[in-house]
């Protein structure tokens, strides 16, 4: 596997355009802040990916999460989107519209495990704009690339040179024009509902000895697992519809100048670019077949492509890596993700929280979601614990989820609330995985 140049890969840098809209988390913003000076690059872009982020996010609130954005996905964030996004309804969605799944409820059969995209037709959002053959700066890339990686340069050139620009794509990483109001209840809402939730028992009934490996190997809770898949794309059922050779070219070379950190994102997405031309020359892909968000996250996990090179495995033993395909791989993956950010085996994500009238909110919300207090100092600011937290071993953090024109919700994050925030740096997406996962797991339990 290739190394990406950065140490820490985040999978889906988190992207405050679409999300934003609706409800996105600022704290999520919060966190990137808090990394960048560690990160580089990745701050901002979030992943708006997954289609079932996507989904969620853009129709509903926010694209928090995933930078994905599966044509079904744009398509309904564009709807979500008041004024602004009616510019966004491209030709491609309306022709994705028609396409666009229906939200029943539906087996997850193997067939559909990694349904949308491999087996079933699907219509490929193919940019519209000018192919990149016609820009020296991506000519300069490729060649660059290829001296770097001793690659045949007008190989390079001329697949580089066929990706074409997405309109699209610019528009859904336009920051936000409009102020939205966060709100967690709504933001919940979204990822927990029955269908979701349904669809989540079905995946873990049907998967669960390979949940069960997951967890005995990297120790990383089934739920944590089936929260993760089930809110990036309903388990596979919303993987993105976007050519990610596009997506990808796209945000390298036309990132949205009014973007406040234009240039950073430009440069993560120059590296994800290098890692998926690198990833598909490799394994002697196709780079035009693959598909994935409008931010370049492709599979069940919509993994960034230096986050494939660096934390996917082939769990189902079969030779190869396919997150899009094998729902073994994209368990193992994600298990394995959060690993290797320091997931505590046994460790709660998080505990309830009184916070006393007293309490002094500005020093308990400085750290945002970095775990930063003890126990007992995280009580002498005046955030009372109680019950099994006060044997609780670690650093905690103050979380503050907005609820609109509603009192905040808060609750104590522990390490490994924050682990899953790296996977998606937006503490509403690490809650809505954790409800998620718990909401089925106590599905599982009722009716295993
Ligand atoms: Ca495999």
């Amino acid at each position: 596997m290739v190394q990406p140049s950065d140490s820490r890969p985040i999978m889906k840098p988190f992207e405050p355009t679409l999300t934003n809209q609706l409800s996105m988390p600022r704290l999520a913003l919060r966190s990137h802040h808090l990394n960048d000076s560690r990160t580089g690059a990745r701050g901002l872009l979030g992943r708006l990916g997954s289609a079932g982020a996507a989904l969620a996010v853009l129709g509903a609130l926010s694209l928090p999460c995933s930078p994905v954005l599966s044509q079904t996905a744009a398509g309904q964030a564009a709807e979500g989107k008041p004024a602004k996004t009616a510019s966004a309804k491209t030709k491609a969605n309306k022709t994705n519209k028609a396409a666009k799944p229906k939200k029943a409820v539906r087996p997850a059969t193997k067939a559909t495990a990694a349904a949308g995209a491999a087996g079933a037709a699907v219509v490929a959002l193919i940019g519209t704009g000018p192919a990149y053959a016609e820009r020296a700066e991506a000519m300069e890339f490729a060649d660059e690339l290829a001296r770097q990686h001793q690659l045949p340069k007008e190989s390079l050139r001329q697949t580089l040179g066929r990706a074409r620009q997405s309109p699209q794509v610019i528009t859904l990483m336009q920051p936000a024009t409009a102020p939205f109001v966060k709100n967690w209840r709504v933001y919940r809402s979204r990822f927990l509902d029955s269908w979701r939730i349904q669809a989540g028992l079905a995946f873990w009934q049907q998967h669960h000895k390979e949940l069960a490996r997951a967890e005995s190997v990297y120790g990383v809770p089934a739920e944590i697992i089936v929260g993760v898949l089930g809110v990036e794309t309903i388990y596979g059922r919303e993987m993105g519809r976007f050519r990610v050779i596009d997506a990808l070219s796209t945000l390298a070379f036309d990132f949205p100048a009014a973007h406040p950190r234009a240039a950073e994102r430009s440069d993560y997405f120059r590296k994800e670019l290098a890692q998926f031309l690198l990833a598909q020359n490799r394994l002697g892909l196709d780079p035009f077949k693959a598909l994935g968000s409008y931010a370049g996250a492709s599979g069940i996990p919509q993994f960034m492509p230096s986050s494939i090179a660096t934390f996917a495995v082939d769990f189902d033993g079969d030779g190869r890596i396919d997150l899009r395909g094998s729902v073994s791989d994209a368990i193992g993956s994600v298990a394995r993700y959060m690993q290797a950010y320091g997931w505590k085996t046994g460790m709660p994500t998080h505990y309830p929280v009184l916070l006393k009238s007293e309490a002094d909110m500005a020093t308990l919300l400085a750290p945002d979601i970095l775990p930063t207090f003890s126990l007992a100092d995280f009580q002498s600011k005046g955030a009372a614990l109680e019950g099994p937290a006060l044997a609780h071993r670690g650093p905690l953090a103050l979380i503050e989820l907005l609820n609109g024109k509603e009192p905040p919700s808060f609750v104590a994050g522990t390490e490994n609330f924050y682990v899953i925030t790296r996977y998606n740096w937006s503490s509403y997406y690490a809650m809505a995985v954790i409800d998620l996962g718990a909401a089925v797991a106590q599905r599982m339990q009722a009716k295993p």
